[in-house]
């Protein structure tokens, strides 16, 4: 992967509620006693507040998540922001994107699971990702949860070297700026995956892309893909509880059973977690399963660290 610049790389650990107000803490605790024991609680909430605000959590949301469950979404989100955590949401909307291009009759083909961008398909999947992101963010506004919609200014891109992809980017810069600016002012940031090049030609990025490049840039102490699926599915169709990269990544890259999608995630995490702090880890979880996942040692999707 080329190597991405950084821009306002400063961003400073701002204090969350929970660390300027003790006194809350005891009301986190009681929030989620019925989760786990309160040290174990206590223990991870250090943890996370320790990281500072800005650097808690980035979270990616796939467009299905957003169709199927956005109840439970905003529900977990809105109950982080409560605490004084402010995740930095990056949202997908391919499925969204697949529709209404099959709506307009225009092919919509893959190349190793990017989308060919031609100039038609690039203003439909504007106009759709726009509309998701203030699907999302109306939603959580409605439930008192103050909101940043970033659907440009974070990502620069070059246009991919793949030329059959057509107006894809590979991100070159990332500007944080937008995104410490929203959670300074009590906002979550919900963050589009569309760049531009220096130029100012806007460019389709794949979201789990977008959001890897983002963490790598932002080095948060969690990275969370919420699916509807709720993890890594083994064999058997059952969650997988934990991956070590260290010791099981070769042999699960070869299991037979893990198909081309998740084949393409578990590498793609593997490539976060060699360029973040061995503190940092990525668990894959359904939006009803945040708290439980994040707060409890028995978490609830697939944590994978290395
Ligand atoms: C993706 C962006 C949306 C996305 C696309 O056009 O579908 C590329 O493939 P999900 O819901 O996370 O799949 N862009 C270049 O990734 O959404």
């Amino acid at each position: 992967m080329a190597s991405v610049q950084l821009k306002n790389s400063s961003m400073e650990a701002t204090p969350s509620v929970a660390q300027s107000n003790p006194q809350i803490k005891d009301t986190i605790i009681q929030l989620l006693s019925n989760l786990a024991h309160p040290k174990e609680i206590e223990q991870y909430l250090k943890r996370f507040v320790g990281a500072g605000k800005t650097h808690f959590a980035v979270i990616k949301v796939g467009g299905a998540v957003l169709d199927n469950d956005l109840d439970n979404l905003c529900s977990s989100l809105a109950f982080l922001q409560q605490i004084g955590l402010f995740p930095i949401v990056v949202h997908g909307a391919g499925p969204q994107l697949n529709l209404k291009l099959e709506q307009a009759n225009i092919v919509s083909e893959f190349i190793d699971g990017q989308r060919i961008t031609t100039p038609s398909v690039l203003t439909v999947a504007k106009k759709t990702f726009v509309q998701q992101n203030l699907k999302l963010a109306n939603r959580l506004q409605t439930m008192g949860v103050k909101t940043a919609s970033i659907t440009s200014g974070v990502f620069t891109a070059n246009q991919s070297k793949n030329t059959q992809l057509g107006l894809v980017g590979e991100v070159s810069k990332i500007d944080l700026e937008p995104i410490s600016m929203a959670i300074k002012s009590g906002a979550i940031p919900i963050l589009s995956s569309l760049a531009e090049t220096e130029s100012g030609q806007c460019l389709n990025i794949n979201a789990d892309i977008a959001t890897n490049q983002l963490a790598i840039a932002l080095k948060p102490y969690k990275i969370i893909f919420l699916t509807e699926s709720g993890g890594l599915l083994n064999e058997a169709g059952k969650v997988i509880s934990s991956v070590n990269l260290v010791t099981e990544y070769n042999q699960l890259i070869q299991e037979p059973w893990l198909h081309g999608g998740m084949k393409l995630k578990v590498k793609q995490v593997a490539e976060i977690l060699s360029q973040l702090p061995s503190t940092a880890s990525v668990s894959i979880t359904k939006p009803a399963n945040l708290a439980k996942e994040l707060f409890t040692h028995k978490g609830s999707g697939t944590l994978i660290r290395r």
